[in-house]
């Protein structure tokens, strides 16, 4: 049998969904480092997997296919076990709405820190940009701390709204951020999520 090609690179937030994912339903697949080896973006398979040039891409069989959380929603589909998405149409859909808002703020913003803090010339640095967007996603992290009030994880059973955070938040401490401790819920939150063997393989 043919073994999913992933398309990736080691500290790839985005990536590092798609891995949690596949390790949650225990599916082997074939990782490319696309910066160790970098003429892999040029090959017509990748380009047909990701038109936009981006990580992750897969393909998988006769699938080709870009962006988290739509690889995500496919390998959810196709590989049900465990389920990562609620049966119930309705909150599927608040799920689905809650991802899209998240990567439009708190993951982008988180991505423009890592580009800031990590990517950029320590002269060409900001100090006063890196403070506004730490200070943004210590507000997007309120939130989710009063969405799980109550509960494990953000929409009750873990799924793919947990994952499309995880990897982008356990890279806060690298980017001079955290979880502060007042956020209890949120704290509990991502105790609960270090301690599944599924983070631990998407570290790689
Ligand atoms: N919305 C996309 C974002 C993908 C993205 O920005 N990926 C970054 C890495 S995390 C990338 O491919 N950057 C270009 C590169 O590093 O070669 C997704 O969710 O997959």
């Amino acid at each position: 049998m043919i073994m999913l090609k992933l398309y990736c690179f080691p500290r790839s937030g985005n990536s590092r969904e798609v891995k949690i994912v596949l390790a949650e339903k225990n599916i082997s697949f074939q990782p490319i480092d696309v910066h160790a080896n970098k003429e892999v973006k040029e090959t017509p398979d990748f380009k047909k997997a990701s038109p936009k040039g981006t990580v992750p891409a897969i393909i998988d069989g006769d699938v080709y296919l870009s962006e988290a959380f739509l690889i995500n929603q496919y390998l959810d589909h196709k590989y049900p076990d465990p389920p990562l998405l609620p049966q119930d149409e309705q909150k599927k859909e608040e799920l689905l709405k809650f991802v899209a808002s998240i990567d439009k703020k708190m993951v982008l913003n988180i991505g423009l820190l890592v580009i800031e803090c990590l990517l950029k010339p320590k002269a060409e640095q900001r100090e006063d940009f890196k403070e506004k967007k730490r200070a943004e996603v210590l507000a997007g992290m309120r939130e989710l701390d009063l969405m799980l009030e109550g509960k494990e994880y953000l929409f009750g059973d873990y799924s793919l709204a947990d994952v499309a955070i995880t990897p982008h938040l356990a890279a806060l401490p690298i980017l001079g951020s955290g979880i502060p401790a007042e956020l209890k819920n949120l704290t509990a939150w991502f105790k609960r999520i270090q301690s599944k063997p599924s983070f631990q393989r998407s570290l790689s």
